[in-house]
């Protein structure tokens, strides 16, 4: 699997899948998840209260990774995960990790060959962005997928230019 960066609205990205970093009520927030919403209207929103009727009632926990349509966005398709709070005294990266590993297990069990993150945990839940990088490149290096390109998408310069170091060195 092809693996590259890009600094873009992730919203306007053209790809089978993107990537939102939601939260456990899948139903919206701020972010990322914010501007998937909006952007990509109410079939979203619609599905996600399908999904959490049928088969989330407490919320997606996290760690774990749920389709939708992608709506109005150019992406066939949303794959919603949920990220861990970042915490000083706990290590979550597992958790970080687990997110790569299960959206790309969605992402397979939608036919996805196309895929775009954001780099999850690393805003509200405010993850140190270089280690967010590092997690998501090394989870998506070592995991076994029928996806052939994965962009990781960094929303501003500085973030951008910080992954691209961390990439440069773990490559
Ligand atoms: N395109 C690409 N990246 C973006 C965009 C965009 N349009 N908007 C923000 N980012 P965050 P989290 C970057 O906060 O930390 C929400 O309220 C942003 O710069 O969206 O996992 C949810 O509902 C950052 O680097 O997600 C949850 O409650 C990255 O996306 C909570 O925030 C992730 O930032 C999840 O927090």
């Amino acid at each position: 699997m092809e693996l590259e960066l890009a600094q873009v609205d992730i919203t306007t990205f053209e790809v089978d899948a993107i990537v939102n970093a939601a939260n456990h009520s899948l139903l919206g927030g701020g972010g990322v998840d914010g501007a998937i919403h909006r952007r990509g209207g109410k079939a979203i929103l619609a599905e996600c209260k399908q999904i959490r009727a049928d088969r989330y009632p407490d919320g997606l926990p996290t760690g774990e990774s749920v389709a939708t349509t992608g709506g109005d966005l150019p992406a066939r398709h949303v794959i919603h995960t949920v990220g861990p709070t970042w915490a000083k005294t706990k290590d979550k990266s597992d958790l970080l990790a687990s997110c790569y590993r299960t959206s790309l297990a969605v992402a397979d069990e939608i036919g996805a060959r196309t895929l775009a993150y954001p780099l999850v945990s690393a805003g509200v839940y405010r993850w140190p962005k270089d280690d967010a990088v590092r997690i998501a490149a090394a989870t998506l290096r070592a995991t076994p997928t029928r996806v052939e390109r994965v962009t990781l998408v960094l929303f501003d310069a500085a973030t951008y230019e910080l992954a691209r170091e961390v990439l440069a060195a773990t490559e």
